[in-house]
């Protein structure tokens, strides 16, 4: 009897589990002020991330402006939640969050640890800590840009080396090109297609010359961050590992620019369509 008594009380003072905020301020038991707690960014779609780093980053501004009230149910608090950062500081990460919005979602992660911390007893001090190097730490050596969305983009083929498309050091890329749509490179010349043609590039004012590289293909140059350049043919696809963190443009194989032409039937123009995507 005694036994079973001890049960129930124990079942009785066990505590309930409530389940964490999601994408919304809220509170766990101890803490003197609420924090933001962001969204489970993995779970979303494209569309609903995006605005849920909105949000996110929206929410932390608030925060760190000093803009939240201890109790922000109490209409008209004047108390606020304690937590103030330096304007400088926020403009700083607000810029290089906006620029890099994948980002938003590890800082708004980390920063929820920092507000528990604090909220739970901490120290601002330490909190500061972490926010004040935060944009420095961000923008230094890592890679912001991993590519991983696909890219869509319709050939310019009367400009030369253009785009600038952002990988990291490692990223695997495939850079393809439809190859029904018809141009020539020249008045009057051969209608051909991202293949470029028979010809071999050899001239050094070629965007590409090297092995690969045809007159009139679709090409691609990789510039790294460490200044070092590499081109290569692209042609109908083309797949590579960047080397280092760096920019991707692209180009067809031509040295002169104005007299380049999509082939067009009575009512349609052709267009090549590039894709730029993490290789599988
Ligand atoms: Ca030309």
């Amino acid at each position: 009897m005694l036994l079973l008594l001890t049960i129930t009380l124990a079942d009785a003072k066990k505590p309930k589990v409530v389940p964490l905020p999601v994408n919304a301020w809220g509170h766990e038991v101890g803490m003197k002020a609420d924090c933001f707690y962001p969204a489970d960014f993995e779970k979303l779609q494209d569309g609903d991330r995006k605005m849920a780093r909105q949000r996110a980053l929206e929410e932390m501004k608030k925060q760190w402006s000093g803009k939240r009230k201890a109790d922000e149910k109490v209409e008209d608090s004047e108390i606020d939640d304690g937590v103030t950062m330096e304007e400088r500081v926020i403009d700083d990460i607000e810029t290089v969050l906006l620029g890099r919005p994948v980002l938003i979602e590890t800082i708004a992660k980390s920063n929820l640890d920092q507000c528990r911390a604090f909220m739970k007893g901490g120290d601002l001090e330490a909190w500061k800590g972490w926010l004040v190097p935060l944009s420095a730490k961000l923008t230094a050596g890592e890679c912001m840009s991993p590519l991983i969305d696909t890219m869509f983009d319709y050939l310019e083929i009367t400009t030369p080396w253009y785009r600038s498309v952002t990988v990291c050091s490692g990223d695997r890329i495939r850079i393809s090109a439809t190859v029904s749509d018809k141009y020539r490179i020249t008045d009057k010349g051969e209608w051909i297609t991202v293949a470029g043609t028979s010809e071999k590039a050899t001239g050094a004012d070629l965007p590409c010359n090297i092995e690969g590289c045809n007159i009139g293909m679709l090409v691609g140059r990789f510039t790294g961050d460490d200044g070092i350049v590499t081109t290569f043919g692209i042609g109908a696809a083309y797949e590579f590992r960047a080397p280092s963190n760096g920019q991707i443009s692209w180009t067809i194989n031509d040295t002169t620019w104005y007299d380049n032409k999509y082939f067009k039937s009575s009512t349609i123009e052709d267009r090549v369509a590039i894709t730029v995507e993490p290789a599988k």
